[in-house]
């Protein structure tokens, strides 16, 4: 009875000075404002159903924020179980230290929304979409960070129904932000998607750092970052284990991609360690219909990883994959280190143009080095229209015990290589030099993650 009277006391005393309770502490850049969950009626107990709770805070936070000082919506240690909800600008969703967001696992709870314009229709199904479970449009300046709390999209019950076909829309992501700038995704955890993870799209300036998602390497899609029709982003000290792609750089899909026109470009990714045994550790499309140039990516890391770096496109798509430079690869374990395909499928609907040809072109890898591989290279471009410019330096394959007697089958590809092993096939066989890696750093605001503590 006396420590908790005492702590009541102190609490009390505290709050005069303002800091007791929510509140932000650090140096420049933190919320002026903050509030708990607890403080919109919410529940910690992993049963209570919070969603209310959640949108009146970001209501009510959305508007202390409009003096220009920001907001915080802080969600202490618990289990804090909700349906889908929309963030804020100018907002810091903080994950405190032991704090787990748990998304319901009733339909119910997930309204239908609109399919992206680029897409033209849901990804799994035609039709609208279920909402996805954190989500924004048309935002800026938005953290999503902590002490590396966890968001956890209880997945199963998704994939059970996408295997067992009884789903009519199309599953949510985890996290997808539109039509924003300056977004901030630091040290927060992701488990278990009902499908990709993290997915900005049509969004400026987006830094994802020390970002850990976990998801079962058989789950279906779930994909761990999806930038598309994004430019400037950086994902750097990232952890990813899933069952599709770790990160897949997109543009839209045939027609509706097209037609949207809007590139995914200036993507920085550093130091990535990624497992996924039946995908890749970056993909570039399948949907690419709006374009994707300008991708850096270097010292990363793949364990038991389908393939590498990925060209995936086909007939149908449009679009191009140009200016891509990759160095400085360890990879562990792996069917394909380079993997290039033109036909892949998957179409919206059968309006898709016949005529609309990818082109893919300026592909620069250097500095790969991989143990345990059965394949080198599986390199299938377009007919007619090949895969062209493409480089790969200095690079060390050692082969598996199984490994295939064919180490490189090439069809549909130009390019040179120089310092490969093993000796590549005869389409890459030219003379070549190292290849290119842009020497400027690319500037993507917002600058650092501002220390605060709430
Ligand atoms: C989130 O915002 C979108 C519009 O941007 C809206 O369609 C959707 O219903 C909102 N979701 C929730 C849970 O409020
Ligand atoms: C968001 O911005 C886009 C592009 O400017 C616009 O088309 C859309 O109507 C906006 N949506 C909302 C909910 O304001
Ligand atoms: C990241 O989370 C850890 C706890 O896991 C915490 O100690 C650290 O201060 C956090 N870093 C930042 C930049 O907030
Ligand atoms: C964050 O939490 C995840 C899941 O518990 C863990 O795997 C990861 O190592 C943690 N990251 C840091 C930086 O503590
Ligand atoms: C698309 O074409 C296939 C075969 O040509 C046909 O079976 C299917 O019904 C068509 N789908 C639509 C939506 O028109
Ligand atoms: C070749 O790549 C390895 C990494 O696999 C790197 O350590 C080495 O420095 C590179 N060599 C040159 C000449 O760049
Ligand atoms: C090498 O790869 C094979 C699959 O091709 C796998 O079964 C085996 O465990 C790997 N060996 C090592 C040492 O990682
Ligand atoms: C080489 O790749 C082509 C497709 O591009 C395929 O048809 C052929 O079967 C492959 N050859 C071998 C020996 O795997
Ligand atoms: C992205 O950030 C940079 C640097 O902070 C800034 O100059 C630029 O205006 C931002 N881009 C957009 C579209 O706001
Ligand atoms: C050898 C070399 O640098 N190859 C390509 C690297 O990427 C640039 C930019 O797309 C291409 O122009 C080069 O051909």
């Amino acid at each position: 009875m006396q420590a908790a009277a005492v702590a009541v006391a102190l609490c009390a005393a505290a709050a005069l000075l303002a800091s007791c309770g929510a509140g932000a502490s650090g140096g420049e850049g933190c919320r002026k404002h903050a509030a708990r969950v607890t403080e919109y009626g919410a529940v910690g107990d992993g049963k209570r159903l919070n969603t209310a709770a959640f949108a009146k805070a970001v209501v009510d936070l959305a508007e202390r924020a409009r003096d220009g000082g920001g907001a915080a919506l802080v969600v202490p240690k618990g289990k804090w179980l909700t349906g889908p909800f929309n963030l804020t600008s100018h907002f810091t969703l903080y994950l405190d230290e032991g704090a787990e967001i748990l998304a319901s696992q009733d339909m119910k709870d997930w309204p239908l929304i609109a399919p992206l314009p680029s897409y033209g229709r849901g990804r799994d199904e035609p039709g609208p979409r279920y909402s996805n479970f954190i989500a924004g449009s048309n935002l800026t300046d938005v953290i999503i960070t902590g002490k590396n709390g966890t968001i956890n999209g209880q997945g199963q019950v998704w994939w059970d129904k996408y295997h067992a076909k009884e789903l009519k829309f199309t599953r949510g992501y985890l996290l997808e932000l539109l039509y924003s700038d300056g977004i901030i995704i630091s040290n927060v955890t992701f488990v278990d998607s009902p499908s990709w993870n993290l997915h900005p799209t049509y969004c400026t300036n987006v830094t994802i750092s020390g970002v850990t998602i976990l998801a079962p390497v058989h789950s279906p899609n779930t994909d761990g970052i999806d930038p598309d029709s994004s430019s400037h982003v950086r994902i750097e000290d990232c952890y990813i284990v899933s069952g599709d792609d770790c990160i897949a750089v997109k543009s839209g899909w045939d027609e509706y991609g097209i037609k949207f026109n809007m590139p995914s470009q200036h993507i920085v990714i550093k130091r990535l360690t990624c497992i996924s045994p039946t995908s890749a550790m970056i993909a570039l499309g399948s949907e690419m219909s709006g374009g994707i140039r300008d991708v850096r990516a270097e010292d990363s890391v793949a364990i038991n990883t389908e393939s590498a770096v990925r060209v995936k496109s086909g007939v149908g798509r449009g679009g191009f994959v140009k200016d891509i430079f990759v160095r400085g690869l360890s990879l562990h374990t792996m069917k394909w280190v380079f993997w290039m395909t033109g036909n892949y499928g998957q179409h919206p609907d059968n309006s898709s143009d016949p005529n609309a040809m990818p082109e893919v072109t300026g592909i620069n890898y250097s500095d790969v080095f991989a143990e345990n591989v059965t394949m080198a290279g599986r390199m299938e471009g377009i007919p007619n229209d090949p895969y062209t410019g493409i480089c790969i330096s200095n690079v060390t394959a050692r082969l598996a015990p199984d490994a295939k007697k064919l180490q490189w089958n090439c069809t549909d590809v130009k390019g040179v290589a120089s310092d490969v092993h093993p000796k590549p096939c005869p389409e890459l066989g030219a003379e070549g030099k190292p290849c290119a890696f842009p020497e400027e750093e690319l500037v993507i605001g917002p600058p650092e993650l501002p220390k605060c503590s709430y």
